[in-house]
């Protein structure tokens, strides 16, 4: 099983007449709502610091942008830039929760933003503090009564818990490396939000190997309990092939923060080489069937 690229790849690229958008545009969210393509993408210009740029779509591939960004450094945790966005819609509540990395001489935060608008978005504030910390994504919705988030401590992912989306609690360890497996034996992190399937939590994540290449890969975790892997195949679905995911700001990387399922379709948005985004499908079938059985 293969994502398959758009056509009109690259879909979106660096704006020279912005300057915060005028280096790279890549990393994004993208929520379907209302009928529309909402976008939340990572963007620099040449001073490297990242800002968060929104675009809309009806066809989820030709993006009108904002000329100005949505969210852009504001505090101390922030100086050098807000990245790697990714929105759930907690569709029970009417919100939106953007999970953010906020980047700082301090360090790297992963950070939480509520918005009912998806354009004015107002700071919730850490996961935690003061460690090597990024890759969070919130579930969805409840599970057995708590919010749930992916998160990233080197080099797996974990899971952890809140009643309020302020107090985190449980931190617990997922899923790690395969380091016998050629691709994913150095680092993984979560991609999008976690797609409800009614045999389990379907889940893109981003791997990378000893030479540093970014490739996607695709799991199942229990509905009841994301603790508990189902399934995870041992082939990735998607790596970098097209000369501007081999060569842009990052060389070999595609890195995913967005998998919204429209009309029976997965679309995976995912950063070319830290420089352009693309896009990349599956039927949501064939994604599923894979990640159970492949
Ligand atoms: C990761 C993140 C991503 C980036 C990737 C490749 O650590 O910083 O934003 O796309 O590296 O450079």
């Amino acid at each position: 099983m293969k994502l398959q690229r758009h056509p009109d790849n690259p879909i979106l690229k660096p704006n020279p007449f912005n300057e915060w958008e005028s280096l790279n545009v890549f990393n994004c969210a993208v929520v379907h709502h209302n009928g529309l393509f909402h976008m939340f993408y990572r963007a620099q210009g040449l001073d490297y610091i990242s800002r968060i740029g929104y675009a809309v779509s009806t066809d989820g591939v030709h993006f009108n942008r904002l000329q100005q960004p949505i969210l852009s450094p504001q505090d101390k945790w922030e100086t050098r830039g807000v990245e790697d966005p990714r929105v759930t819609c907690l569709a029970d509540e009417e919100r939106f929760i953007m999970t953010y990395t906020a980047y700082s001489p301090r360090g790297i935060t992963p950070m939480f933003a509520q918005s009912t608008n998806l354009i004015a978005w107002e700071r919730m504030g850490p996961l935690v503090t003061e460690e090597d910390n990024k890759d969070h994504v919130l579930f969805p919705r409840r599970i057995k009564g708590r919010y749930v988030t992916f998160h990233r401590r080197p080099p797996g992912m974990w899971l952890a818990y809140s009643d309020d989306l302020q107090t985190w609690t449980d931190f617990q360890p997922l899923m790690g490396p395969r380091e016998d497996n050629w691709w994913d034996c150095k680092r993984i992190g979560a991609g999008g939000v976690p797609i409800e399937t009614e045999h389990g939590w379907l889940v893109i994540y981003h791997a990378y190997d000893h030479d540093h290449v970014y490739r996607l890969g695709a799991c199942l975790l229990d509905l009841d309990d994301p603790a508990c892997i189902i399934h995870r195949p041992a082939e990735p679905i998607f790596e970098p092939q097209e000369p501007w995911e081999l060569k842009g700001d990052i060389p070999n990387v595609v890195f995913s923060c967005a998998n919204p399922v429209v009309d029976g379709t997965v679309y995976v948005y995912y950063g070319g080489a830290d420089r352009v985004i693309g896009l990349a499908t599956a039927p949501f079938d064939e994604l599923l069937d894979y990640a159970r059985y492949g």
